[in-house]
């Protein structure tokens, strides 16, 4: 195939060319969160082949199971982290403390989701890998509107690289014939309106009210259409480039929701607020939220600002 994209490390080089005082160390941070994502998705897409499919028979901090493919995941990324020497403090939504590399010098903090969309794990179902880049500041835990970067990698019927430093946001495509990543999505705008939505209808009888009848006006006016892939990346992913609204909201059973501040809704919610998209708890930004705990969950509505703003209206009624 003629190699007319450039590859994510000379898009990133680029980038970088734009702030002359940058060190370099984002750019060799976040290429090595690439390579991690390759070796990844190389063992996603083999899984059935290789002896990673099933559980590991452990417990994670959240009491879930853990697979074997989300060790392998959390195991690669605390490697390929801690050996570009860049990290300072990394955190997995797989582990119950964050962990310090003991390299003071360096800049960075980084907070990941090994392997997001658990459930299909074992059923070749759309997987990704979630990651949010702080500067080390005083506290380990900051304001998601701090984020110096975040992304995702999509492993779905293409492998996806995901990112923004905060100056818009770019999609890049591997090629395996090459190994490489190359730029397939310039600039990516979330459009102003869709005609989809994204939520667990299983939950819908446990939703607030204002919630529900939210849902039940998106069914009312036609055309909206219900994707749900359970797999926050790969869903999250759908809105970005078509438009619509992703929900994970509060219910009885979960009056804080299910998605993790820390590992998931900030870095989703950072990405789709730079292509210019909208993203809610239920009334507030998450991005302006304090961090209490490092696992903390938060309710999520993010997606196109027609359909979020709309979702705020019915909650301030
Ligand atoms: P995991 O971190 O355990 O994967 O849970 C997060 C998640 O899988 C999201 O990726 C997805 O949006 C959501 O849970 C699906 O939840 P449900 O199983 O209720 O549909």
């Amino acid at each position: 195939m003629p190699r007319n994209s450039i590859t994510l490390t000379e898009h990133i080089l680029k980038e970088e060319q734009k702030f002359p005082k940058a060190s370099g160390n984002l750019t060799l941070l976040l290429t090595q969160i690439a390579e991690a994502g390759k070796i990844i998705a190389s063992h996603v897409q083999n899984s059935g082949l290789i002896d990673i499919e099933g559980k590991t028979g452990k417990k994670n901090v959240y009491e879930e199971e853990v697979k074997k493919l989300d060790e392998f995941a959390n195991d690669t990324m605390v490697r390929v982290l801690t050996e570009s020497k860049q990290v300072f403090a990394l955190a997995s939504e797989e582990i119950e403390k964050p962990f310090f590399t003991e390299i003071t010098k360096a800049d960075y903090v980084v907070f990941f989701d090994p392997l997001d969309g658990s459930n299909n794990v074992d059923n070749n179902n759309p997987l990704g890998t979630i990651f949010s880049i702080y500067r080390k500041g005083d506290s380990l835990l900051q304001k998601g509107k701090e984020q110096v970067a975040a992304g995702y990698i999509f492993y779905g019927s293409s492998v996806m690289f995901v990112y923004s430093c905060g100056s818009g946001v770019n999609g890049f495509t591997l090629d395996p014939s090459v190994g490489s990543f190359l730029l397939s999505h310039k600039n990516i705008t979330i459009p102003e309106q869709g005609s989809i939505y994204g939520v667990n209808e299983g939950n819908f009888n446990l939703f607030e009210k204002p919630t529900q009848e939210f849902i039940l006006s998106l069914k009312k006016s036609k055309p909206y259409r219900l994707r749900w892939g359970a797999c926050m990346v790969a869903d999250v992913h759908r809105f970005l480039m078509n438009g619509g609204v992703f929900m994970y909201p509060k219910d009885k059973s979960a009056p804080n929701g299910k998605l993790r501040l820390m590992f998931e809704v900030n870095p989703m919610a950072y990405i789709i607020t730079k292509a210019g998209g909208m993203a809610l708890t239920t009334t507030e930004n998450p991005l302006e939220i304090n961090p209490s705990e490092l696992h903390q969950r938060t309710p999520v509505l993010l997606g196109s600002p027609h359909e979020v703003k709309n979702f705020l209206k019915f909650h301030k009624k």
